[in-house]
């Protein structure tokens, strides 16, 4: 008996497969449950519950929007893909979601001026699938009904992320710039304010040579005729570790080794040299990129910080305080008297001047902030010598702070010599945002970044919700609720307050004698039997969160210091009284309050509110999306990596879309297209002279099919009734288990 209609001997399906994910076969036996399906190398035997109806019609090229697939689930998405980008077609869209694939080789043609050109003013969808229609439609939409609008950039490390946004930047300096404008006209500072955050930002990491390691949203605003007038850039959680910490095979903030090949009589005013030499670079055994030259990179980055209005005063003081920092890695520490700590040998010595040379401070107050701790007891202030490891840890958090500030410096500086145009009525947002995190250790930089995409996701599946209800009111069909996984659970996991994750680590972090065990206990205990949350099996400090895009375990270890932002009061004091007055500008001095309140300042708390701000923003804007997709792990063209891409399909929420379209009415076809398709079905209607909607009823109610509906123009079917109509049309046209046979040679 067979158990699934749209199945039958001879059908043409998908099976599951562990190595490709999916193969293509013919079902040639059934068995109860089981098929038996003929591949083009060999037998298997699958639960018909595991296959999947295939398009046989599908155009050999694949269609460029996924909701023109006949079937739409999981190998018909991933097989559309993957036709087309053996033939370098790596966008497709599924309704107005981007999806885009990354070529790893350079197709200028694709972004050219002839093709800018092309894509202004066409309607979406009238084109192949691109970056620039995204653009164009969300300007068009601003333009024309004045409301702003966002482009939401999603996808994994190297996945080309900040290539689209890039991109999307580029078209949209072109629609609303001034064409005849010279110097640094708004748009260009736009722009040339990527090649300076890349450069401090940036890094090459083992995902991705160009990894950036903050969030970003640009937020570009128009005046009434359309002409970008403004700027906004805010950036998100730079990653603060790598200043001091690399892995093998990655490398540091590209600045480093830009300032490493600067021309010679710089090396001499900073006395750099081999980046060998530096305890910060040197950790790691790889100093070069592939195809990038430093020495032109750094004479770019200063071109460009000419360009968004950073002066020549203010990037050598940037430069020094890069150079200090590598100097400032170089100080080693030795056991002094008793437990304290001192410079250890002449080498250091010469860094330590170097150190305080460059940022203009005084260097025994220099040693004296790195290797003593003062301590305010009631009445009187008592300095404690720390040991060799305690000042080395001194050490690397002076050149985190120094080095997060100097990121907040350039940003800020950019945004203020962009300008904001107060008077813009409509943005343009543009959101280019680290992708779902999933490693063997994952610490509280992961659980932020996953966080996020918690949130963007909620935002995204209510967005792909609306739309889709919006064209069943367009085609006035009945359209009763259907559910969608929701994941504000997760999310009141983390943020609720009180009581969420977050709420908890700021506890912890507040109460001295806090642990990152005890912190672990106190989430167990509260958490013990939520849903989304798991305390792995011989755990003491890890827990796992069931995410949207699968399980994440954490490691507690770091959480409580990675939360805790605090600047070292003897640093603060340093450096606030440096001669320079750009570095004392990193550390303005604190207010009364701070100095005295011991309350710490909670890094995730501060995280938290900024996306909930960039939230509040998102949703006042019409939003776009685009899904970056890497196509393998190796960087390489031209290789398609089934598994791996299935799952970042899935993490981006892609087949959650889809899912969404699914529980709904995944199939709409015009009248016309659906009698041109299934009129054999019902010859007699055919022949008759019926109106085409009354054609169709009738065809749909002599297949019995339930729950399907008739809109004005199309035809909305349920998912599996497609499948179900073209095997029916398929035993009409075949006819015989002869034809069958016919058709398992010719696949042979
Ligand atoms: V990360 O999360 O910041 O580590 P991204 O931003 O997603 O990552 P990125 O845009 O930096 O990735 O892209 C990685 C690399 O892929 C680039 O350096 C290019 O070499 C390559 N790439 C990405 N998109 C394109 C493209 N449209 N055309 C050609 C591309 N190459
Ligand atoms: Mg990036």
């Amino acid at each position: 008996m067979e158990t699934r209609k749209d199945i039958a001997v001879g059908s043409h399906i998908w099976a599951a497969d562990p190595e490709l994910a999916f193969i293509d076969g013919i079902v040639v036996n059934i068995k109860g449950e089981e098929a038996e399906i003929q591949t083009s190398e060999k037998t298997v035997v699958a639960n018909l519950s595991k296959i999947y109806p295939k398009d046989v019609e599908n155009p050999a090229g694949g269609v460029d929007d996924m909701t023109k697939l006949s079937y739409l689930h999981e190998p018909a998405v991933l097989h559309n893909l993957a036709t087309r980008y053996e033939i370098n077609e790596i966008y497709t869209y599924t309704g107005n979601i981007l999806i885009a694939v990354n070529p790893f080789q350079g197709l200028p043609h694709l972004y050219d001026t002839y093709m800018m050109e092309k894509y202004k003013g066409v309607p979406f969808g009238e084109l192949g699938p691109h970056v620039f229609a995204v653009a164009d439609v969300a300007y068009r939409a601003m333009v024309n009904e004045g409301k702003s609008n966002s482009i939401l950039v999603s996808g994994e490390s190297g996945s080309g992320k900040t290539e689209t946004t890039k991109m999307l930047m580029r078209y949209l300096a072109c629609l609303g710039g001034y064409a005849a404008a010279e110097g640094n006209s708004v748009e260009q500072q736009v722009l040339e304010s990527n090649p300076v955050l890349e450069a401090f930002g940036n890094a090459k990491t083992v995902k991705n040579n160009n990894s950036s390691r903050f969030g970003k949203f640009v937020e570009i605003q128009f005046d009434k005729q359309g002409r970008i007038s403004g700027a906004a850039i805010r950036t998100y959680l730079l990653e603060r570790s790598r200043v001091c910490q690399i892995s093998e095979t990655e490398r540091n903030y590209h600045c480093f080794y830009l300032l490493c090949a600067a021309p010679p009589e710089e090396i001499e005013k900073y006395k750099l040299g081999n980046p060998k030499s530096f305890h910060y670079l040197n950790q790691s055994n790889c100093y070069e990129l592939v195809g990038v030259n430093d020495a032109n990179e750094y004479l770019a980055t200063r071109r460009a910080m000419d360009i968004v209005g950073i002066s020549k005063t203010e990037q050598d003081a940037i430069f020094r305080v890069v150079a200090a920092i590598l100097h400032l890695g170089n100080i080693d520490f030795a056991k002094g008297e008793e437990d304290s700590s001192v410079v250890k040998d002449d080498e250091s010595k010469f860094h330590l001047n170097m150190t305080a040379e460059l940022l203009m401070c005084d260097p025994q107050a220099l040693e004296d902030a790195l290797c003593k701790r003062v301590m305010i007891a009631a009445e009187e202030i008592i300095k404690r010598s720390l040991d060799p490891l305690g000042a080395t840890v001194r050490r690397d958090g002076l050149a985190k702070t120094l080095y997060s500030r100097l990121f907040d410096w350039l940003v800020d500086k950019i945004n203020v010599s962009i300008g904001q145009d107060p008077h813009s009525k409509s943005l343009i947002g543009v959101l280019d945002i680290y992708g779902f995190e999933s490693f063997k250790t994952n610490s509280f930089e992961q659980f932020c970044i996953n966080f996020t995409n918690e949130k963007l996701q909620q935002h995204f599946n209510q967005h792909v919700f609306k739309m889709e209800q919006n064209e069943y009111i367009e085609e006035e069909i009945d359209w009763s609720y259907i559910e969608f996984v929701d994941n504000q659970d997760i999310l009141d996991l983390i943020e609720k307050k009180p009581g969420g994750i977050i709420a908890l680590l700021d506890e912890a972090c507040m109460f001295p004698k806090s642990t990152h065990e005890t912190f672990s206990q106190k989430l167990y205990q509260t958490f013990k039997d939520h849903k989304r949350f798991i305390k792995p099996k011989l755990a003491r400090s890890d827990f796992t969160i069931v995410h949207y895009a699968g399980e994440v375990q954490y490691q507690s270890d770091q959480f409580l210091d990675k939360n805790k932002d605090y600047v070292v009061a003897e640093h603060q004091h340093l450096l606030s009284a440096s001669n320079c007055s750009f570095v004392a500008g990193l550390f303005p001095p604190l207010s009364e309050e701070t100095t005295k309140s011991s309350k710490f300042s909670s890094i995730g708390s501060r995280f938290k509110l900024q996306l909930q701000q960039l939230m509040d923003t998102l949703n006042s804007t019409e939003p776009h999306y685009i899904r970056c997709v890497k196509p393998n792990t190796v960087l390489k063209p031209a290789i398609f990596e089934n598994i791996n891409i299935m799952q970042q399909l899935r993490s981006g929420g892609v087949l959650e879309a889809i899912r969404i379209k699914c529980a709904g009415f995944p199939t709409h076809r015009t009248c016309i297209e659906f009698l041109g398709r299934f009129g054999i079905l019902a010859p007699e209607v055919m022949r008759g002279d019926y109106e085409e909607k009354v054609a169709c009823k009738w065809i749909l109610e002599k297949m019995d099919l339930r729950g399907y509906q008739i809109g004005k123009e199309k035809i909305f079917l349920r998912a599996g009734q497609m499948a179900d109509l073209d095997a029916r049309r398929a035993r009409v046209i075949d006819g015989s288990a002869k034809v069958i046979q016919y058709k398992i040679k010719s696949h042979v």
